[in-house]
């Protein structure tokens, strides 16, 4: 039987056999008592990359953004996000649901707000206005086509949301991607934020678990909040383990992804009626000028390829560790002939 080939996220990643032993071998405590080691040592691990005072494990992206966004405001707040961020769009409106404060989106190009944009949608100080008191960005962006938040357009955003008093949270669910493709580090890349999400689950290849790092009071109240959403688990270092394998194992590997998403939209940009957008890490994105996404993902399953339809006629693939360059190529190739068909 030819093998699956499932390019419709990095989260479809299953645990190496490497990664495994460390899961089995990993010792183990409570850690709600703050009592499990191999967590200890990945939050210790995760702090140090990121030159942070402390970091915390969460079992979700999702929990990590949203347990950042209830420490750094009060109900009724306001936040800026980008349109098409997942914050916004696909949390289930927990930031209204859970923190109590209200969305402001904006929209951009590519994902990657400006800000002039953001200093313009700041609301001013008079009573009867929600106040403004949180921007998350997100790097890399995600539906906008994995592309990289240019450093200096974060920094200065970072810079000068402090000076107005504004927290600035990242979610960096591929920050190591984006690290990659930008030749700099986790650290470089995410200086000044007041809090980073990054996913263990994603490239990395873990089975679950995302990170939250930051100051040790930010990292001290958003332990609670994990707790008040029930996410404080006990003997979790088998999670943790595979975490730290993947910090060790899995991080340099992520160039043969990038590669691969290179190797496939190379392929895709010969084909007529597929209009790709630019193509910087590992998401590829195309909208289809013929037939509606859901037809074209129908035609792929019979070929045991996995895609994701983002829109009525806009596909996403997402290379990983369990996609080689000779999936791409095969995936590139049925697409092809579907299209001619
Ligand atoms: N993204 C998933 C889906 O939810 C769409 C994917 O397949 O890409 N931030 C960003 C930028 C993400 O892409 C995701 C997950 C999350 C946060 C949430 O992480 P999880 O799934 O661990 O809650």
């Amino acid at each position: 039987m030819r093998k699956i080939i499932d390019l419709r996220s990095d989260t479809v990643t299953k645990p190496t056999p490497a990664m495994r032993r460390a899961m089995a071998e990993a010792e183990v405590g409570d850690d709600v008592f703050g009592e499990d080691p191999t967590v200890n040592k990945l939050q210790e691990y995760a702090a140090q990359l990121f030159g942070r005072e402390a970091a915390l494990f969460v079992p979700s992206g999702t929990m990590g953004n949203q347990i950042a966004i209830k420490v750094h405001t009060q109900p009724g707040d306001e936040v800026i996000v980008e349109e098409a961020s997942h914050i916004f769009n696909s949390e289930m409106a927990m930031m209204s649901a859970f923190a109590g404060v209200l969305p402001r989106p904006i929209p951009s190009e590519r994902g990657f707000l400006r800000w002039e944009q953001i200093e313009r949608a700041i609301r001013p100080n008079v009573y009867y206005y929600a106040q403004t008191r949180l921007i998350c960005l997100e790097n890399t962006h995600n539906l906008k086509g994995g592309g990289v938040y240019p450093l200096e357009w974060a920094r200065e955003i970072v810079e000068n949301a402090h000076q107005r008093g504004l927290a600035v949270h990242l979610d960096g669910a591929r920050i190591f991607n984006a690290a990659l493709a930008t030749g700099r580090s986790v650290k470089e890349i995410t200086e000044g934020f007041d809090s980073v999400m990054f996913c263990l689950s994603k490239g990395l290849g873990a089975p679950a678990g995302s990170m939250l790092v930051g100051s040790r009071e930010f990292i001290e109240k958003a332990r609670r909040v994990r707790k008040m959403l029930g996410g404080g688990m006990r003997q979790v270092g088998v999670l943790a383990a595979a975490g730290l394998y993947a910090l060790e194992h899995h991080v340099a590997r992520l160039a043969e992804d990038h590669k691969n998403a290179q190797l496939l939209a190379e392929a895709l940009q010969e084909i007529p009626e597929v209009h790709l957008e630019p193509v910087e890490t590992n998401i590829v994105i195309f909208e289809l000028s013929t037939i509606p996404a859901e037809k074209l993902i129908d035609e792929l399953k019979q070929r045991d390829i996995l895609a994701l339809a983002i829109g009525p006629r806009r596909i996403r693939l997402v290379t990983h560790l369990d996609v080689s360059r000779e999936d791409v190529l095969y995936a590139a190739q049925a697409i092809r002939e579907i299209l001619k068909q």
